[in-house]
């Protein structure tokens, strides 16, 4: 797919972002997917109302000492994969419409971060890096929920089997802030040994970060954040909250450690459910990004 094909949306952060896209370092790519949510709906408008919620993000970081937005530039592209427009296409073709947008994101060295939509469309996305990328890399994954079934209810691309078919790539994974599992999953885990960082672990380990850091084994990493991974009382709008959750300051300190020490090659930002008449979810997750654009413009590894 062209980008020029895709559908224009509302700028992240506004009219504070000044980059075109030839310009733009950093590229937000919106995908508005929901198929297979079983709990909480409406995933499918959660890059809308990040984009909308990121008009009130300050453009100065005051952790990072720099107007962020200016220094990189961000571009945010069409809505790929979105079924609010195109509900009869299979999940293998919203995955390939994915792979081929982000592959076009790679080939024109952006740094992106998608923006979900369910969480299953993120390995259409970590699909494009390993063709694009001929060194294996380790996928990072915040999380409350394993994502490691081998199918749910009669789909292989439920958003409860996506960190499954990651690992089907043959792609080493650090799972980060889990705390609901299957039996199939503490079997997987054990059998395949999976570094996982359990929520009730890093709520008593002070150490837990530099911990999670050694686990990381390859050099590159591609960082998937399902937002449940975070506390529901800081993200509230996820279709599946569980109690105990992360922290905002420890969520933002492990990232910059991420960052620090391994070459981070893309991220995506999923599976935000927007709440009525509350906006805390939506503009809490806006800052996530705009974070991890930051993490990666200042405190990344050369
Ligand atoms: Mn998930």
């Amino acid at each position: 797919m062209l980008l020029e094909t895709l559908p224009t949306v509302k700028q992240f952060l506004g009219s504070e972002a000044i980059a075109s896209y030839q310009n733009a370092q950093a590229v937000i790519l919106p995908i508005p997917y929901e198929a297979t949510t079983t709990y909480r709906k409406g995933c499918e408008h959660g890059p809308d109302a990040v984009l909308e919620a990121s008009d009130q993000l300050e453009a100065y970081d005051e952790e990072l000492q720099a107007e962020t937005c200016h220094s990189v530039g961000i571009y945010t592209v069409g809505y790929v994969a979105d079924t609010r427009l195109n509900s009869g296409l299979t999940a293998e073709e919203m995955l390939r419409e994915t792979t081929e947008t982000v592959t076009q994101l790679i080939k024109d060295q952006k740094f992106v971060v998608g923006i979900g939509g369910e969480h299953a469309i993120t390995t259409g996305i970590v699909r494009a890096y390993q063709q694009a990328i001929d060194e294996t890399f380790t996928v990072v994954q915040i999380d409350a929920h394993g994502d490691m079934r081998h199918e749910f209810e009669g789909s292989l691309h439920n958003h409860a089997c996506v960190m499954r078919r990651v690992l089907e790539m043959g792609l080493p994974t650090l799972p980060v802030g889990i705390r609901a599992i299957c039996k199939e999953e503490a079997e997987l885990i054990k059998a395949q040994e999976i570094p996982v960082i359990w929520a009730r672990e890093m709520a008593f380990d002070p150490d837990w970060i530099e911990k999670a850091i050694n686990q990381i084994k390859t050099p590159k990493v591609f960082i998937t954040i399902d937002v449940d991974g975070i506390d529901p009382s800081l993200i509230p709008g996820v279709g599946t909250p569980e109690p105990g959750g992360m922290g905002w300051h420890e969520t933002l300190r492990f990232l910059r450690r991420v960052f620090e020490t391994h070459d981070v090659i893309g991220c995506d930002v999923m599976e935000l459910a927007p709440v009525v008449d509350s906006v805390v979810s939506e503009f809490s997750t806006a800052k996530l990004i705009y974070k991890l654009i930051g993490y990666h413009a200042f405190c990344r590894k050369q």
